[in-house]
């Protein structure tokens, strides 16, 4: 028994709890007899039944023989041919596992599986989640690495920082129960970042950090491209908008209003240039730019509407819009007739209260009435 302490009276882990480790695989035949070597150690020292599932990715390079060559009844390979990648391969892994705490871990070493008992005293000490940490004191990485990796590292991070307090919440190295992770509404990881996206759809806030020593790989390559790197911003895009969704509606509608602005003047001084009425510049300023607004609103905004029916849904913006100016003129006015008298609301004041008004009204009208949720594709 490798714990020090045992669990505090009344944890939902007592000794004897197994654990399942999921390690996701890619062409790691080099490494796999290295890790089952160490997880050979942990298991004959931990206190409770331990299955390891190797999720591999079909790699067809001997991973699947390097396993069964180990001849550990504890330790299996699934081979995928669906759904590839790295965070659904975890989940895969997360739903077959037989035990009731689930860890994560990679391949390749980096990862010490020493580690583990310690990660596992957080659960079971109440924690709901514990990361195995670089960036937590005592936690390091390997001396080699440059200024351009740790900066890559420090700003994923920084980004991920309104989601999770957590320090290193990009770590692929965690433990967490099986019943948490079974109540996440519905995950839709995009790439690498398994351990965030199950904090944010998870709800998990007493997220504990191991320092961990990670070391770099020495065998076999790296997965982790340039490619993966940037489906990460849409990650974390995915994340805001299921944590902070509402702000975050309202930020993009507020951008896109604001290049409506900008098609706006531009498309009227085109028409101004070729000689056009003044009301035919205003009017074609206006009409571009309710179009350009409905377009992208409906790409990006509200990207989950986007398969339904578009000459509804730009009947119905017009109309959001033109109610919105409505209600934009009605409050001005009002605020101007009523409050207007001591001098404190100005005609500009006023007219700001109007345009804050009716943007308000636009953007509920858009997010609830135009780009109705009940378009939302289930994952
Ligand atoms: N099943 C599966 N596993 C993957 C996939 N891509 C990577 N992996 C595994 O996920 C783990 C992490 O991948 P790495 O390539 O080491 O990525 P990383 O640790 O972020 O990057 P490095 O710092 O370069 O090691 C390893 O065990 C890989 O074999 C994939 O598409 N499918
Ligand atoms: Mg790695």
């Amino acid at each position: 028994m490798v714990f020090g302490a045992p669990p505090p009276v009344g944890s939902d882990l007592p000794l004897g709890t197994g654990i399942s480790i999921i390690v996701p695989t890619y062409q790691e035949v080099d490494n796999i007899p290295h890790l089952l070597k160490r997880l050979e150690v942990f298991r004959a020292q931990y206190d409770a039944p331990v299955e390891v599932l190797f999720m591999d990715d079909d790699s067809q390079d001997g991973s699947v023989e390097a396993v069964a060559a180990a001849g550990h009844d504890w330790a299996r390979i699934i081979t995928r041919t669906e759904n590839r990648g790295l965070s659904q391969a975890v989940i895969e892994g997360f739903t077959q596992a037989k035990y009731p705490v689930l860890a994560c871990m990679d391949c390749d070493l980096s990862h010490p599986p020493e580690a583990l008992p310690q990660m596992v005293l957080g659960l079971r000490a109440g924690q709901q989640m514990v990361i195995g940490s670089r960036y937590v004191p005592g936690g390091s990485t390997d001396d080699d690495w440059g200024i351009g990796r740790w900066l890559n590292s420090l700003v994923a991070t920084l980004l991920a920082r309104p989601l999770t307090k957590v320090r290193d919440p990009m770590s692929g190295f965690f433990v967490l129960r099986k019943s948490d992770f079974e109540a996440a509404d519905w995950l839709s990881p995009v790439g690498y970042k398994i351990a965030l996206e199950l904090i944010v759809k998870c709800g998990l806030e007493n997220v504990g950090e191991v320092p961990i020593h990670f070391t770099d790989r020495v065998h076999g390559e790296s997965k982790l491209t340039f490619k993966e790197q940037l489906k990460y911003i849409q990650h974390l895009r995915r994340l805001y908008l299921y944590k902070f969704s509402n702000m975050m509606y309202l930020a993009q509608f507020l951008v896109v209003g604001m290049s409506g602005v900008v098609v706006n003047l531009s498309v009227l001084s085109v028409l101004s240039v070729m000689g056009l009425p003044d009301w035919i510049c205003l009017a074609g300023g206006i009409a571009v730019s309710i179009v350009t607004n409905f377009l992208l609103n409906r790409r990006f905004t509200f990207s989950y509407a986007r398969d339904g029916a578009i000459l509804r849904q730009f009947v119905s913006f017009v109309g959001a819009c033109a109610f919105g100016m409505v209600v934009n003129y009605v409050v001005a006015l009002t605020v101007r007739n009523n409050l207007g008298d001591d001098g404190t609301f100005t005609l500009q004041l006023a007219a700001l209260a109007g345009i804050a008004a009716g943007m308000a009204f636009n953007f509920l009208g858009s997010r609830y009435l135009v780009f109705r949720k009940r378009f939302v594709k289930k994952p």
